[in-house]
């Protein structure tokens, strides 16, 4: 029999109520990169989902790239972290969060002592960020031209993503990690050879260019175990500036290296993040990358994301999707999982309060009574 969006799973060691997951969502509300209480209370309103996945949150200062985004580095963040899972466990939930190095997609006047943004090479991204300035107001800005990394520089990244995958389990209590590597940020830059053209170890062949992905995700999982770490990829996706001249068998060679890695799941953003899932001259076959995952020993669950309605959710459960996340409609539905199921009427999440801001379109929307 096949499986529902509402059954059960299983994730490397997380067993998941539902296959229903709340994708990582950027919101800027954590000044200083602390997350506040009400945070605590965003994420318990979504207990209800089968895994909520928080924000992309900094691993360290150099690897933020927005204005008011969380950490998980210094005691403050963390102790902030602390009651974000406290609340979403006593609310039933489980929640892992993601690890993020944003790599060339930052600004100056975000960095440690205002240098410029790190890179696997110094090619600007032709994006914006966001900046909030001292009278609170949030504006988009044309990111930094980035320096190249130093390959002596390269083991202290992947150090840092164990360091804050450790903080992240041992210390704030998740229940795993994700690591980033989509959206063209750090991993995904060096993954991509549109914006690595580095000529040592790090760059030119797919091997090389998945070099770093794969050591920080090594790293990580020694650090907490594979069963409690996750991984995000996206093949295709135009966001931030990035873009591979032949996705397809860079992206097989990574899953083929994941597989044996026992994680509890692989999440792939299908096509443009956040837009349409077919990307005009970027064709991918995402059927044959699962393949290619499995066959390399990939046990992980497959979670899909991307502009899932709940009757494509439910047809890619059937089709073998193990998770479906769901990321705008998590912005408006606290509950979703239940007026997924009741097939009830969505709130529609307000744009003007996605970033930055209080209360207002973050902890406000309304439940079913
Ligand atoms: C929207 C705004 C800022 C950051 C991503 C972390 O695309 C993000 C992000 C999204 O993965």
């Amino acid at each position: 029999m096949s499986s529902s969006l509402f059954d059960p799973a299983q994730a490397g060691d997380l067993q998941l109520a539902n296959r229903i997951v709340m994708a990582p969502l950027t919101r800027n509300r954590s000044p200083n990169a602390i997350p506040k209480p009400i945070t605590a209370t965003y994420y318990a309103q979504r207990a209800t989902a089968g895994l909520l996945i928080t924000e992309a949150t900094a691993i360290s200062h150099q690897g933020q790239g927005y204005a008011d985004v969380p950490g998980l580095y210094g005691t403050e963040q963390l102790d902030g972290w602390k009651r974000v899972t406290q609340a979403v466990h006593e609310a039933g939930g489980k929640i892992v969060t993601q690890l993020w190095h944003v790599g060339r997609v930052s600004h100056d006047s975000l960095q440690p002592d205002g240098q410029p943004p790190v890179a696997p090479s110094a090619i600007a991204a032709k994006t914006k960020t966001y900046l909030i300035d001292a009278q609170g107001n949030g504006s988009f800005a044309p990111t930094s031209t980035p320096r190249a990394l130093d390959l002596e520089e390269l083991p202290g990244i992947v150090h840092t993503f164990a360091a804050a995958a450790r903080n992240a389990v041992e210390t704030c209590g998740f229940d795993g990690v994700e690591i980033h590597a989509a959206n063209g940020y750090l991993l995904d830059q060096f993954l991509k050879d549109g914006a690595n053209q580095r000529t040592d170890d790090y760059g030119g062949s797919i091997e090389n260019r998945a070099r770093l992905l794969l050591e920080c995700t090594r790293a990580v999982v020694d650090a907490v175990g594979g069963g409690k770490v996750g991984i995000r990829l996206s093949p295709v996706t135009p966001a931030n500036d990035i873009v591979d001249s032949d996705p397809q068998p860079l992206f097989d060679h990574v899953v083929r290296q994941l597989g044996p890695l026992g994680l509890a799941y692989v999440h792939v953003i299908e096509g443009a993040t956040g837009g349409p899932r077919e990307v005009e001259g970027r064709p991918f076959d995402y059927e044959a990358l699962k393949k290619a995952y499995r066959e390399a020993g990939g046990k992980g669950a497959w979670m899909v994301n991307n502009g899932y309605t709940r009757e494509l959710a439910e047809e890619a459960v059937k089709k073998g999707a193990d998770l479906v996340a769901f990321g705008r409609p998590y912005i408006a539905n606290p509950d979703l999982v239940r007026r997924l199921k009741e097939n009830a009427p969505l709130n529609t999440p307000d744009t003007k309060t996605f970033y930055g801001g209080g209360e207002k379109g973050y902890t406000d929307y309304p439940t079913l009574s």
